[in-house]
């Protein structure tokens, strides 16, 4: 059995009865660099208003105390986070976690199907919302029978928040309420005792819950500053990685894993400043990085992609860029290469992680400046992978196969989904659905996805989803979803769809009408889906869905079939 463990770094003991609020708050950690009382933890892109450590941790103590006198949320409540980056995110998250609730992040540009189907799945009996969120949240609320005095809104300068009642009057008030009582976890509870249910679709089906406990968020950042040598003098000041002070935008959005953990987490670890930025727009982006001096990127591939070919990029001065690292979607070899040119002083390279494995897996070596151009960087302390072949044997260096991993990170499986949890999480260890190949000093090369989900621009798209979703139009009696590569967007979804007898009879009788079926397929996804999983490669209509004798679909020869299609 060949097992290959991370090669450098030495992971220090991870607390197991500590929650994320109380390690990140209240937890006097030697290793951790410290912060001094001048750098705010968080700017906000917009106002520019900027929220210091003990603000943070009295923001929190009051919206916990408003949530627990007002709200009763207690032990294993579940609140849904239903918003776009706003510095009050870690103050509702790490509240509902010292009271012993779970958060459930959403993409706050779910329609309202799938917002009730992560509300639904969680059960969630509170949702905090951005206010443009306001309209989808209410009617998802009403279907689901869920009072709308179950819904908070974030205060935004300018925006309505209509009759409901925001986060900051709940903090202000709670700051003036009865204490709220801390759940604190017994040792070795930390292992078990859920803090977030993520969504992600895992090697099959459509999104499931993420059971995401406690030590997980705390292992990985532990394992990155690890690997980072925080307090170990390896570099001159100049040269080190993270340092307090340096100054990180948070354009990655923190429902997602790699904002949440990462750019969030890891970096208030680091004693950094992190500027919150609602949402992604690039050009002002580019004035952000000027204006709040950043020096710290952590993007997705279309954004390097802008990076690298944008022409606003000339009109701005970057040279405070000293870190850029791309992950969540595989990175072409011109755009690295390119970004090296640009930033000939930074430290670029890609960082590699998984929902299931909260987070990071691998990230470039601290030894190098860059990335391996095409690697996915150096597997962190506390991993152990296995790479599995094809025929089920256990590879070596060099060997190509899935990658399997064990990590201290790793989440307890699929809430409330045994069958997804058995295929998936095997004794600890997680399949990762990525075929990769690692050569001796650990360093990790991604050679393809074997899993179903796309990544559109670095996020998931199940095509189990899409398929069902199709399934609901008239016209539709089968339908296979694969995708096509794409420049910007890494790729994007393509359907392949079996119209119904009466629909191909409608046809046969008159062929035009054919455009106009297609048109409502395309709008029939657009008016159910979230932008990122429109079908933007097309639909082709087919006779039928090749389809194995166990009836699964034979996704592969539909994806070779879509290769050629896309190339006349
Ligand atoms: O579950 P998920 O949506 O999670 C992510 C996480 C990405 C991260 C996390 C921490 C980092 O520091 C970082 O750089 C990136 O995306 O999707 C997991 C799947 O995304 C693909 C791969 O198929 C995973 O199983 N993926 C993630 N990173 C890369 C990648 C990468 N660097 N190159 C190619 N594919």
């Amino acid at each position: 059995m060949s097992e290959i463990h991370a090669t450098a770094g030495i992971l220090p003991a991870i607390p197991d009865d500590l929650s994320i609020p109380q390690f990140q708050l209240d937890h006097d950690d030697p290793n951790r660099p410290a912060r001094h009382t001048n750098i705010p933890c968080l700017i906000d892109d917009a106002s520019g208003r900027k929220v210091y450590f003990e603000e943070l941790r009295e923001r929190t103590q009051g919206f916990a105390n408003a949530l627990s006198s007002l709200y009763s949320i207690a032990e294993d409540d579940v609140v849904l986070l239903f918003s776009r980056n706003h510095v009050d995110y870690p103050v509702a998250m790490w509240a509902v976690h010292r009271l012993g609730g779970v958060i459930s992040p959403a993409n706050p540009d779910f329609g309202r199907k799938e917002l009730e189907y992560q509300l639904k799945a969680t059960k969630a009996t509170l949702i905090i919302i951005h206010p443009d969120a306001l309209e989808t949240a209410t009617s998802a609320a009403q279907t689901l029978g869920l009072s709308l005095d179950r819904i908070l809104v974030f205060d935004v300068q300018g925006a309505s928040t209509g009759k409901f009642v925001t986060v900051d009057h709940l903090v202000k008030r709670g700051l003036q309420l009865k204490a709220f009582s801390e759940r604190k976890l017994g040792p070795g509870e930390g292992k078990t005792k859920l803090a977030f249910l993520s969504f992600s679709s895992g090697t099959t089906g459509t999104p499931k819950a993420v059971a995401i406990p406690h030590i997980a968020v705390i292992a990985n950042v532990l394992q990155l500053a690890a690997h980072a040598k925080l307090k170990e003098d390896y570099a001159p000041w100049k040269d080190r990685r993270y340092r307090p002070g340096d100054v990180a935008t948070a354009v990655l959005p923190l429902y997602h894993i790699y904002g949440l953990v990462v750019n969030l987490h890891f970096l208030l670890y680091c004693a950094m400043t992190i500027v919150i930025v609602p949402k992604f727009n690039f050009e002002n982006m580019l004035k952000s990085i000027v204006r709040h001096r950043i020096t710290h990127l952590m993007i997705v591939p279309p954004q390097a992609v802008l990076l690298c070919k944008h022409p606003a990029v000339k009109k701005y001065d970057l040279s405070g860029i000293r870190y850029i690292m791309i992950g969540a979607a595989p990175l072409s070899d011109e755009v690295n290469m390119k970004l090296f040119s640009l930033f000939p002083d930074a430290h670029i390279g890609q960082g590699y992680g998984m929902t299931e494995t909260c987070t990071v897996t691998s990230i470039w070596s601290i030894e190098r400046k860059r990335g391996l151009s095409g690697g996915a960087g150096r597997l962190i302390p506390g991993v152990i992978a296995r790479v599995v072949k094809t025929d089920g044997s256990l590879g070596g260096y060099h060997d190509i196969g899935e990658l399997v991993v064990k990590a201290p990170s790793n989440a307890l499986g699929y809430y409330n989904n045994v069958k997804a949890t058995e295929e998936t999480f095997i004794d600890g260890w997680v399949r990762t659905g990525d075929e990769v190949k690692i050569t001796p000093d650990g360093e990790l090369w991604i050679t393809d996805r074997i899993k179903e989900i796309l990544k559109v621009r670095g996020f998931q798209v199940a095509p189990a989803e899409l398929e069902g979703t199709l399934l609901n139009h008239a016209d539709v009696s089968d339908a296979c979803v694969v995708g096509i590569p794409d420049e910007f967007s890494g790729e994007v979804p393509l359907a392949f769809v079996v119209l119904t007898v009466d629909a191909a009879e409608r046809v046969k009788a008159k062929p035009s009408i054919l455009q106009d079926i297609r048109a409502s397929i395309l709008k029939h996804v657009a008016d159910n889906k979230v932008a990122y999983k429109h079908l933007a490669g097309g639909v082709e209509f087919v006779e039928s869905i090749p389809k194995n004798p166990s009836g699964k679909l034979l996704r592969r020869v539909l994806r070779e079939q879509a290769k050629e299609l896309r190339k006349t």
